[in-house]
């Protein structure tokens, strides 16, 4: 070592710290540049429709451009790049496109709480996030971007709703639906939860109102039976709570004959119940469904009028309440029981909901509590049909729900099986013609038009001759009005109603006056069908390229949240089977696997400005850089698991980051060296880690595959500080994996060890590693060589040594050729891998 003056202490400490580490904000800079440059993801359509390569099609939600991008965003995004990078690296042809789902309430109400344009506003977002995402370095390929509010996407989501109208899957009904009092507009029933609005959490009521709805029903048993194929593949917590929502039941449905002014008339309900028929003491019918003020009595109608108007302000979570008093009135008529021929009284109430099932039921007192409860409110008669052994429900005012002997009840008195009693009521309801077996499903039509202004118009024109006109295709889109200084503050009837111009139009068909139909559409339209545009995203002759969407889709991943789990999903679900009942899509689900991922959570709680435990991204980022933060979000846990930020080190993320950057600068072997020289711990533990990882990634535990690169780090770091150094080709090898494995998570880590290492970028492209085999085996076995009885070597071979490699390897060994001396061999017996035993 040549003699050196030493720097003054403070300057060598700069210039250590200088070569130890790298400079996050340049190195951000200067890799987007190249990385703009090169376009290292754009999926290429031919690679996999000439079969050149396999596709995959990685998906994550799009965002809402409601503010600038969160950490929740960053979470999800950090490790859906895991596997859309993994992919890459393998060969695959990977599509992993991004947009904006950029309609609907959210950009609105912040819009107008802005006071801006929600044009402007959403589009101005836009352009926030875009920058955001860019810097954030997700393998998006950007050149398949769209955003929802986009004329030439919305046109075909008007054209969609077109085709759906065409088949009946689009209609038009009057019934009481959920509204929202502080959004005023409607809801799907998807969107109320626990009795509130899914977006502002303002208590949810009904309205009687004329809407479009989605035919989500005539898909019920399909979504639900496919529910059983995506098992394995989606989230336990999804799966379950898409069956509960669909929640089918099965039953019957039994007719009863009412009395009233005008004459005798059926009255259908639906029960799970049948064999309880003959304990039918009374009727219920919802007191807002359209059958109660059709067969009241005349002198009962003001009652239930009065009753109804109280009935309106209550939430349907309130109404199936089972704490709750029981109200109703008497619609002074009489139902006759199609088995006994009992005359029974028909009441109405809240506790039965219009739009379930046929919106009456038979009350059944002694074996159903709600039934119950209202006998006793209202003083109705209460039969035992079950003994279950236990007290009588109408002393106990226990309803018993078990099994038990039927009495009371005709034909079915003495018997024990429920299944029998069941069936017999079925049969014989058929023979004469008063009923059947029936399945329900609690499942809703889609209610879809909404009565705010940022969304796609609906196609429709109202004619008073011709009704409902579909706009011509050639005609769309229907362009959403401007309405530039308009008021769009919620008022309960469209913003776009203001817009006369707009508005009045000739009909298609009769050219005579006409008006446009003012809703739009819920911003779930929308994201029911984008997977399918991001395989031509450009094509302004059609929806989406059919060729292409069966060549790219299903999606492989879809990542996102659990907030999605009966809303999106299951629209997503049921437009690809009405689609493809279409003949557009040749695929029966969407997303062939789904990821869930937690939530960033801060000391235990949700963030929110209220808590003030909000944790900006922004900083975070000038703070650590893009890759500590996508390192952190993806070491702290496995995906499905939330992130509690006061539990992890962005700081140690980036330290580590420094110290695998370092090892880079420690390779002194020529690119392409050959590493079978160098030394074999550490090569084995390379392959292995490589290996491992495979497994890792595509059993989506990304924290343990980050464990495990650090464990390369450190054994790399190791030989070059204490084993054969710097110029070892197995330390080349070693940390031209680490740059790989980083690659999932660190893109300019990575890319910058990669350009220290001697190659050219990027290293997202460059392939993962061949794993050696022969590397992988655990350890060796010592295997003892004999001469004449005597042991003359040991051999350190491989488990799995086969007995000829072993053999071949004892004769080689240069002691047992000293020990065999030149003598003829009579025998040798090999027992791999343990024993050689050879006779001269
Ligand atoms: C008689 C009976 C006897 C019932 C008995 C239950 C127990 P699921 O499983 O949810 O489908 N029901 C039917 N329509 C209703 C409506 N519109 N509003 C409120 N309740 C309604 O439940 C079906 C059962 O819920 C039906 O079976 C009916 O009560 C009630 F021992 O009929 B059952």
């Amino acid at each position: 070592m040549s003699e050196q003056p030493t720097p003054p202490s403070d300057q060598r400490e700069e210039r250590e710290e200088r070569e130890n580490s790298y400079d996050v904000a340049s190195v951000e800079a200067k890799w987007r540049g190249v990385w703009d440059e090169l376009q290292p993801f754009k999926a290429d359509d031919e690679a996999v429709a000439s079969g050149r390569k396999e596709k995959r099609y990685a998906l994550t939600m799009f965002p809402y451009p409601s503010g600038d991008l969160h950490m929740g965003h960053a979470e999800v995004t950090a490790l859906h790049d895991v596997i859309a990078r993994y992919w890459w690296q393998r060969g695959y042809e990977v599509l992993n496109p991004m947009g904006w789902d950029s309609f609907g309430l959210p950009a609105e109400n912040a819009a107008i709480r802005n006071d801006a344009h929600p044009a402007d506003y959403t589009y101005g977002n836009i352009a926030t996030q875009l920058e955001s995402f860019q810097r954030y370095a997700v393998s998006f390929d950007w050149s398949r971007r769209f955003n929802t509010s986009d004329p030439s996407y919305y046109r075909w989501t008007q054209w969609l709703f077109l085709k759906f109208h065409e088949k009946g899957l689009a209609y038009r009904k009057n019934s009481p639906v959920n509204w929202c009092p502080q959004d005023q507009t409607v809801l799907a029933n998807e969107q109320v939860v626990d009795g509130a609005c899914e977006r502002c959490g303002a208590e949810v009521t009904k309205r009687e109102l004329t809407q479009w709805y989605f035919r989500t029903t005539a898909y019920a048993q399909e979504l639900l039976d496919a529910l059983d194929d995506l098992q394995p593949t989606w989230s336990d917590k999804v799966i379950n709570a898409q069956r509960n929502w669909i929640g089918r039941s099965e039953g019957a449905h039994v007719t009863f004959t009412v009395e009233t002014a005008e004459g005798a008339r059926d009255l259908e309900v639906y029960t799970t119940r049948p064999d309880t028929l003959y304990g039918a003491t009374f009727m219920v019918v919802a007191a807002d469904a359209a059958l109660a003020a059709e067969i009241v009595a005349p002198e009962r109608r003001e009652a239930l009028e009065d009753y109804l108007a109280q009935v309106r302000k209550a939430s349907d979570i309130d109404r199936l309440a089972t704490d709750r008093p029981k109200t109703g009135v008497d619609l002074g008529v009489t139902a006759t029981n199609p088995v006994s021929g009992e005359q029974v009284p028909v009441w109405a109430s809240d506790y039965v909901l219009a739009d379930y099932g046929t919106g009456a039921i038979m009350a059944v007192p002694a074996h159903d509590q709600r039934d119950l409860d209202f006998a006793r409110a209202m003083g109705l008669p209460v039969r035992r049909v079950i003994d279950t052994g236990e007290e009588n429900p109408e002393e106990s005012g226990v309803a018993t729900t078990g099994n038990g002997t039927y009495v009371n009840s005709g034909p079915l008195d003495g018997l024990t099986d429920k299944a029998t009693g069941i069936r017999t009521i079925i049969e014989r309801l058929e023979a004469e013609g008063r009923g059947s077996g029936a399945v329900n499903f609690r499942l809703r039509d889609w209610l879809l038009s909404r009565q705010r202004y940022w969304g796609a118009p609906i196609p429709i024109i109202h004619c008073p001759v011709d009704g409902e006109v579909p706009v011509p295709e050639d005609q769309l889109p229907v362009e959403l009005p401007e309405l530039r200084g308009a008021d769009l503050k919620p008022k309960g009837s469209s913003p776009l109603g203001a817009a006369a111009d707009w508005m009045h139009v000739t009909c298609p068909r009769c050219g005579g006056p006409a008006t446009r139909d003012t809703d739009t559409m819920d911003t779930f339209v929308d994201s029911s069908w984008y997977f399918l545009r991001y395989v031509s995203p450009h094509d302004d002759t059609q929806a989406f390229d059919t060729r292409l969407a069966d060549m790219w889709g299903p999606v492989d991943l879809y990542v996102g949240g659990d907030e999605h789990a009966v809303l999106h999903l299951l629209y997503a679900r049921f437009f690809t089977k009405a689609l493809r009942d279409m003949g557009l899509v040749s695929w029966d689900e969407p997303f062939s696997a789904y990821l869930s991922q937690g939530k960033v959570i801060n000391n235990g709680r949700k963030m929110s400005k209220s808590l003030g435990n909000g944790v900006s991204l922004g900083e975070q980022l000038e703070l650590y850089g893009v890759d500590a933060v996508r390192l952190t979000l993806v070491f702290a846990s496995p995906p499905e698991d939330n992130i509690d930020w006061a539990d992890v080190s962005p700081g140690g993320a980036l330290k580590f980051l420094q110290r695998a950057w370092r090892l880079s600068g420690d390779v002194a072997s020529e690119v392409g060296s050959d590493p079978a020289a160098g030394d074999l711990g550490l090569r084995r533990v390379t392959h292995k880690t490589l290996r491992e990882a495979e497994n890792l990634v595509e059993n989506h535990r990304f924290n343990v595959m980050v464990a495990r690169t650090m464990e390369l780090v450190n054994a790399t770091r190791k030989v070059i500080d204490a084993g054969a150094g710097p110029a070892d080709p197995a330390v080349r090898e070693a940390v031209e994996a680490v740059a790989i494995l980083l690659s999932l998570v660190a893109p300019y880590t990575a890319e910058e060890m990669w350009e220290r290492l001697g190659h050219e970028p990027t290293v997202a492209r460059a392939g993962w590693p061949t794993v050696d085999e022969a590397l992988l085996v655990d350890e060796t076995v010592t295997a003892v060589v004999q001469v004449q009885g005597k042991v003359k070597a040991r051999l350190e071979v491989a488990p799995d040594v086969s007995e000829a490699d072993l053999e071949a390897a004892a004769m080689a060994d240069e002691a047992v050729v000293r020990a065999i001396d030149g003598r003829p061999v009579r025998k040798v017996v090999v027992r791999a891998p343990k024993l050689v035993n050879i006779v001269v």
